[in-house]
């Protein structure tokens, strides 16, 4: 039986005032459209189908190195935040899987939480291990890297969470490892980057051969942080060629705030799938690094740029596109579900107006040396307000037109205030 966290009458009461409106805009935004050859029946049917799954440490508030200011209500554990998540689905519709992070969102029965998170309307997307961090009572440290460090006790550590992630996920219902490491160095010559790079294709080549049939693992590199001098998947070549080395089942995972600021992120994503080795992406936003900061808040259009490139993967498959659509954000200054729900609505828009693209015409203009118009394809579609084809696939799923405005009716995150208990560094990332 499914218990959605706020009664749907809520949202529906919510509604009532704008439905008319929105209908309105839908019409005649439909008419635009219609005038440039597109249906826009079609692109509110592919809005619906799209998803983006959301991370369970995103449900609590986050923090940098300085501190962590924690809100009433936060979630404490894996099953309040699953609710937390499962009120974001609720309203928006567009995130219906979490991706857990272990052993932060460990459990005694895995049964009963996937159970938990069906009754929720949820399924989970990648699990994701966690190597960069000591937790109690484990015999070794990670202070001198986890895959890759040089004490062959540490690694196999390391290795055996990692298939211990695969068999809670494998319970869980979930179908993808994702591997991101903190090894590193803070100084010049601390450790030597062949050898290293040695360990970790060797370590990985053990998780590897542990992934049940029909899984991925997907593979995230960052250039920096914790260690600031050098990481040991630092870059989408090293990445790829990590993947390659080890199978077919191993992809390559972008993070976009795990670049230099200028690196071309859209072409990255185009050369991955070139390869066929795209296969999955952590969404956010950033200014100087690893901000994880809200998806679109900093620079919506690089978000629809690689948005363009993944639809031209889309079409043109090469035998196989399938990547794993997450978001990876760490809500410092905002209440945990209006940043999530406020952040897949900007994907999904990001999405909506990379489809609204006239991709005959911008294949036309590439193809004729014609700088102006294949720019102007692209602007085009990225000056579309799509937001009446979101808000109406919204509705028609049962879901809130203005989702910020019904979150803030439902009263949740006060209620919650007096239902949980305080957290002190409870369920964000620091
Ligand atoms: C890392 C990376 C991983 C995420 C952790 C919490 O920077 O983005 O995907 O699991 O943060
Ligand atoms: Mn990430
Ligand atoms: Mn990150």
């Amino acid at each position: 039986m499914s218990t959605l966290p706020i009664p749907q009458d809520l949202i529906a009461a919510q509604n009532a005032p704008l439905a008319g409106p929105i209908g309105e805009d839908y019409a005649a935004l439909g008419r635009q459209l219609q005038r440039r050859g597109t249906s826009i029946d079609d692109i509110k049917a592919r809005v619906a189908a799209f998803s983006v799954a959301i991370p369970t440490w995103g449900s609590g508030r986050g923090g940098t190195r300085f501190a962590r200011f924690p809100i009433a209500g936060e979630p404490t554990n894996i099953h309040e935040k699953l609710d937390d998540c499962a009120l974001v689905n609720q309203l928006g519709r567009a995130t219906p899987r979490v991706s857990p992070h272990f052993p932060w969102d460990k459990v005694a029965d895995y049964k009963a939480l996937r159970e938990q998170a069906a009754s929720l309307g949820l399924g989970f997307d990648a699990v994701n291990s966690n190597t960069f961090q000591d937790q109690k009572n484990q015999p070794h440290s990670y202070r001198n890297g986890s895959l890759t460090a040089t004490d062959a006790a540490v690694r196999t550590q390391a290795i055996e969470h990692n298939i211990e992630c695969i068999e809670i996920g494998r319970q869980l219902g979930s179908r993808a490892l994702t591997v991101w490491i903190g090894d590193g160095t803070n100084f010049a010559g601390q450790q030597d980057f062949s050898r290293s790079l040695d360990r970790y294709l060797e370590s990985t080549a053990r998780i590897y051969a542990a992934l049940p049939d029909g899984w991925r693992m997907l593979l995230e590199h960052k250039l920096y942080e914790p260690a600031f001098y050098s990481t040991v998947i630092s870059d989408w070549g090293s990445s790829i060629l990590a993947a390659q080395q080890l199978g077919p089942k191993a992809k390559c995972l972008v993070d976009l705030g795990h670049h230099a600021p200028s690196v071309n992120i859209e072409q990255i994503v185009a050369r991955l799938h070139r390869f066929g080795k795209l296969g999955g992406f952590h969404f956010n936003d950033s200014k100087y690094g690893d901000d994880d900061l809200d998806s679109g808040s900093i620079n919506p259009h690089q978000l629809f740029l690689v948005f363009n490139e993944l639809i031209e993967a889309e079409q043109n498959p090469l035998g196989g596109f399938d990547p794993a659509y997450m978001i990876d954000q760490s809500h410092n200054a905002t209440d945990p579900i209006e940043s999530m729900l406020s952040s897949a609505e900007a994907i999904v828009a990001a999405y909506a107006k990379a489809l609204l693209v006239d991709r005959e015409q911008l294949h036309q203009a590439q193809e004729g040396n014609d700088t102006m118009m294949a720019f102007q394809a692209l602007r085009r579609a990225y000056r579309t307000d799509v937001t009446p084809i979101l808000a109406a696939a919204r509705y028609e799923a049962g879901g809130a037109i203005d989702v910020l405005a019904t979150y803030r009716a439902s009263g949740w995150r006060a209620r919650k205030a007096q239902e949980r208990r305080a957290t002190g560094l409870g369920a964000g990332i620091v």
